[in-house]
């Protein structure tokens, strides 16, 4: 049934490719991402994405197929393989459109799957890291000079604190007695935090950070390497949109470092890796460096905790609001992952003074 359904809506789209059979990728927490293998290669990913959360499903797509676009011409001087090795490729419909729209309203777009390639949810070696880092800033340095204002803001307030905590308050007004009471001790640790948490959001409004083009869903598992573990391609653009910097750089070492995933419900596999951190950072700004002003550099780190956190305090808020935001396996699956990033997070403060920035040396 569901086969029939992915093959029918592959072949709305413009290529030479033949359905031969579909695999799903499941890692991710919100689309339904399927593999679509045909009777010759390239195979491609067939995405749903999902309406619910990205309210403007047309300029998801058309930011995620420019900023390919964008990429693709920095990068015409490489040889055709390495170049497809490098971006994302979109397939338009039959019809022309970057996306198709079935007779249930969901929204469909297409990619060439990049063959040979690996990705992680958690990282064993320190060159991961590092070309994870340096994969990165080599994004975030091909799309400096494109235009941020000219993409659409797929989810407002994404990464805005104050967005977050009034979720989270509201949140807190309409939880069950039971979940409140399970959660008190991460309740009171968001309110510990307000303030701390607050501070790269007000660098932000004041100008100091600057706003460009961002990746914003920079995890681990979002980037693909080849089997030798060289940093291929950033994938899954979607949110794709003006951010800052910090929370990229964060975003990849909230995964990157911590020694165990995302949702590990035994805490003492949860720690954070000083060493990876490290040479995630040598490769991020091997590139990324010249483009930052010094203050962007110094609250770097504060930036990664601020996302750790951002993390935990979305899946804590969607556990108090009866998981109605994530795919979830298990009734207690947010407040899981929420557990997990606030003991990264007092593993991470263990591990790094953020208040010595001057000590924190990147060369
Ligand atoms: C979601 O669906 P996925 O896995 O690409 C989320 C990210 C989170 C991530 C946590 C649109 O991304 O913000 O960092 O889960 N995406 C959205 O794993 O909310
Ligand atoms: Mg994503």
């Amino acid at each position: 049934m569901l086969e029939q359904k992915l093959e029918c809506i592959f072949n709305q789209f413009n290529h030479n490719g033949e359905f031969d059979s579909y695999e799903e990728l499941a890692s991710g927490h919100i689309n339904d991402t399927y593999l679509i293998k045909t009777k010759e290669k390239p195979f491609f990913v067939l995405q749903r994405i999902n309406h619910g959360v990205f309210k403007d499903v047309p300029g998801l797509i058309g930011n995620k197929v420019a900023i390919s676009r964008h990429i693709q011409e920095k990068l015409k001087d490489l040889s055709e393989k390495k170049q497809k090795r490098s971006v994302l490729a979109f397939a338009d419909t039959k019809t022309g459109e970057p996306y198709y729209k079935d007779e249930e309203g969901n929204y469909w777009n297409i990619m060439y799957f990049i063959d040979d390639s690996v990705t992680y949810e958690i990282v064993k070696d320190e060159k991961i890291a590092y070309e994870g880092g340096r994969l990165l800033g080599k994004f975030l340095t091909l799309t400096s000079d494109f235009d941020a204002s000219k993409l659409t803001e797929v989810i407002p307030n994404f990464h805005d604190m104050s967005f977050r905590y009034a979720q989270f308050e509201d949140a807190l007004k309409n939880a069950s007695i039971e979940r409140m009471d399970k959660a008190k001790e991460q309740i009171k640790l968001v309110e510990d935090l307000r303030e701390e948490m607050h501070i790269i959001q007000h660098l932000k409004e004041s100008g100091a950070i600057k706003t460009r083009v961002t990746h914003n869903d920079t995890k681990i598992s979002n980037i693909l390497f080849s089997t030798k573990n060289k940093g291929l391609c950033v994938i899954d653009t979607d949110t794709v949109m003006p951010g800052i910097v910090h929370y990229d750089f964060g975003d990849a070492i909230r995964t990157i470092c911590n020694t165990a995933a995302e949702d590990e419900t035994n805490l003492d596999l949860v720690e954070f890796n000083i060493d990876y951190y490290n040479a995630y950072a040598k490769g991020f700004l091997k590139k990324m460096k010249p483009f930052l002003s010094p203050l962007e550099l110094e609250y770097l780190p504060l930036g990664a905790k601020t996302m750790i956190f951002i993390m935990a305090l979305r899946f804590l808020t969607d556990y108090l609001n009866g998981d109605v935001y994530y795919k979830t396996k298990y009734p207690e699956h947010n407040f899981d992952r929420a557990k997990n990033q606030f003991k990264l997070i007092e593993s991470f403060s263990e591990k790094i003074n953020i208040l010595k920035k001057d000590k924190w040396e990147i060369t």
